[in-house]
């Protein structure tokens, strides 16, 4: 069709014009080269880890072989146009100015608008299958801080570890667990199994994040002030990198797993997804040993402060070094031996005194050659970054056995 337009002077040098069996074999070309392109993206994509990847890679692929038609169509019209209407020598005329082709015009609007109409209908189909939450399904809490991911899971009275009741607990564990807010322990990975749809209720204590897991599909925003969530139903086991998807500051590329080899071992650190073969082994591997250590939390208080920074719970080991936790963040000073130091950093300041205050008031000391970027940690509940005093002296008492 496109060939018809009246060219007046300007006939393709060739001087015959298209004939008909170099325009089937232009449109097959077209067609097979669409499918091809489409045939070939799973090759790009990362592993399908979860049913919802399967459904959004074949909207990927639908949108590529459109895509690639498209492209292959108007690259062959180029490529033709610039051979088949060059310049006659010493011809410099300007070419002849071509408008009002009303058929070609139509068809090139109708044509894009049917293409949008349909990838409007499928990727709706496609949001909402993915978006549905069934019933019963297990939810995890996630919070985004500048510069870590924590995953927070529940303890209920139904859901305590094997050999566990309630008549063991401690008083306070015992009121935590039956009050409305109910028991938690923090982790620094998420972890679910095959076949169980998860919902993630996402809060960020400060700026946006992205919350992204490649293998996955999924990526949503953490929206100050707002709880989003989304949910995913993994298909395979295995271990998943998860990532901060939105600049959120200096420490925004630690907000992603990363591993190390440790002796042969490989550790994990910062964000990861665990996905476990089925129920029963993330229940033994992982739920009940976590769920245990949060029921019968150490009575002295440098190991509760020990445990309570390996869970996760607070984003420190991004920002700092210390060789007691394997932390290697490179936002902050390095806290080895800082059980030594803390006396001697500010004059008339205790070490508990000058660890207090470098917490709850991080901007007020600055130790030199750091800037202003600690987070601040806050005494009171509903204050973003909360920290409850116990946790904080737990935390101190901690910090105070470094001395090396
Ligand atoms: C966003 C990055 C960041 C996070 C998260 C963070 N810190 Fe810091 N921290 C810093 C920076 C930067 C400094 C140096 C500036 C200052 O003194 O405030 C610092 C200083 C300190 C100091 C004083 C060190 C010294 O040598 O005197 C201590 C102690 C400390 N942090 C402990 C913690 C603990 C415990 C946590 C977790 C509860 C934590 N920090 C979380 C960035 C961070
Ligand atoms: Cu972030």
């Amino acid at each position: 069709m496109g060939v018809n337009i009246n060219l007046n002077n300007r006939q393709p040098s060739g001087g015959q014009s298209l004939s008909i069996v170099w325009i089937i074999a232009g449109v097959l070309g077209i067609i097979f080269g669409g499918l091809l392109i489409g045939a070939l993206t799973p090759t790009l994509l990362p592993v399908q880890g979860s049913a919802e990847s399967q459904q959004v890679d074949a909207l990927f692929r639908f949108m590529l072989v459109i895509g690639g038609a498209i492209f292959l169509l108007v690259i062959g019209v180029l490529i033709y146009a610039a051979a088949a209407f060059r310049a006659k020598p010493g011809d410099r005329a300007d070419g002849p100015p071509i408008h009002g082709n009303t058929t070609l015009e139509l068809v090139w609007t109708i044509i894009p608008a049917i293409i949008v109409v349909i990838l409007t209908i499928y990727s709706y189909q496609v949001w909402i299958s993915i978006r549905t939450i069934q019933p019963l399904n297990h939810d995890v809490e996630v919070v985004g801080q500048r510069f870590a991911w924590t995953f927070n899971y529940d303890i209920t009275p139904e859901t305590l570890p094997a050999g566990v009741s309630a008549a063991q607990l401690d008083e306070t564990v015992l009121a935590t667990l039956n009050s409305e807010e109910g028991l938690q322990f923090s982790h620094p990975q998420l972890h679910t199994w095959v076949g169980e749809q998860i919902e993630l209720k996402m809060r960020t204590e400060d700026v946006n994040h992205a919350f992204w897991i490649p293998d996955m599909r999924i990526k949503q925003d953490l929206l100050s002030g707002r709880e989003t969530s989304i949910t995913f139903t993994p298909i395979r086991a295995g271990i998943y990198r998860i990532v901060c998807a939105e600049l959120c500051g200096a420490g925004h590329g630690n907000m992603a797993g990363t591993s190390v080899l440790i002796d042969g071992e490989v550790d994990l650190r910062g964000a990861w997804l665990v996905v476990h073969e089925d129920e029963q082994t993330y229940l033994r591997e992982f739920y009940e040993p976590e769920a245990q250590k949060a029921l019968f939390p150490p009575e002295d208080p440098v190991e509760r402060g020990r445990q309570m920074l390996a869970s996760g719970a607070y984003p420190c080991g991004t920002c700092h070094v210390l060789a007691d936790q394997n932390w290697n963040g490179n936002i902050g000073p390095n806290l080895n031996n800082i059980g030594t130091r803390a006396a001697s950093r500010v004059g008339g300041q205790t070490a508990e005194q000058y660890l207090h205050n470098s917490i709850r008031n991080p901007g007020a000391y600055l130790v030199p050659g750091f800037g202003n970027l600690m987070t601040q940690f806050n005494d009171e509940s509903g204050e973003p970054n909360y920290m409850p005093e116990e946790d904080l002296n737990a935390i101190i008492a901690y910090l105070l056995t470094q001395t090396q």
